[in-house]
C-alpha cells in the first residue's frame, strides 16, 4: 500500500475523509557554527562555548581546538529561533571584548 493510500485506507465508499497519518513535519534544525580567525583570544572562545553552548570544559577546548585547526567547527544544533538567539549572543559577546569572532548558522 503506497502512503498516500494509507493516509486514506478508512475512506472506503462513504466519502467521509479522514486521515490516519497525521499530516506534520518536523521543525527545521540549524546548525550553529563557529569561525576562525587570527586575533580572538583561545580561552574567549573557550568562555563562549562554556557559557553559550553549556559544554563541558573539555568539549569546549576540543571545539576550539577543532576550529582553529580547521576553520569552522559546530557549537549546536538548535530550532531556528534558538539558533539565532545563541549567534546573536556571540557575535554580542565578541564585539563588546573587541574580537572579530564569527558565528553562524547553517540550515542542517
Ligand atoms: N585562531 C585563534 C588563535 O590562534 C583561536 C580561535 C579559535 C579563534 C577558534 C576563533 O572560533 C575560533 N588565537
Amino acid at each position: 500500500m503506497s502512503e498516500d493510500d494509507r493516509d486514506h485506507q478508512d475512506e472506503g465508499q462513504s466519502g467521509v475523509l479522514t486521515r490516519v497519518r497525521p499530516k506534520t513535519r518536523k521543525p527545521p534544525m540549524y546548525k550553529v557554527l563557529m569561525l576562525n580567525d587570527d586575533y580572538t583570544p583561545m580561552d574567549f572562545v573557550v568562555h563562549i562555548l562554556l557559557s553559550c553552548f553549556q559544554k563541558s570544559e573539555e568539549e569546549a577546548v576540543q571545539i576550539m581546538l577543532n576550529v582553529h585547526q580547521t576553520g569552522v567547527g559546530l557549537c549546536g544544533i538548535y530550532s531556528f529561533e534558538i539558533a539565532e538567539t545563541k549567534v546573536m549572543q556571540v557575535v554580542d559577546l565578541a564585539r563588546r571584548n573587541e574580537h572579530p569572532l564569527q558565528c553562524t548558522l547553517e540550515k542542517e
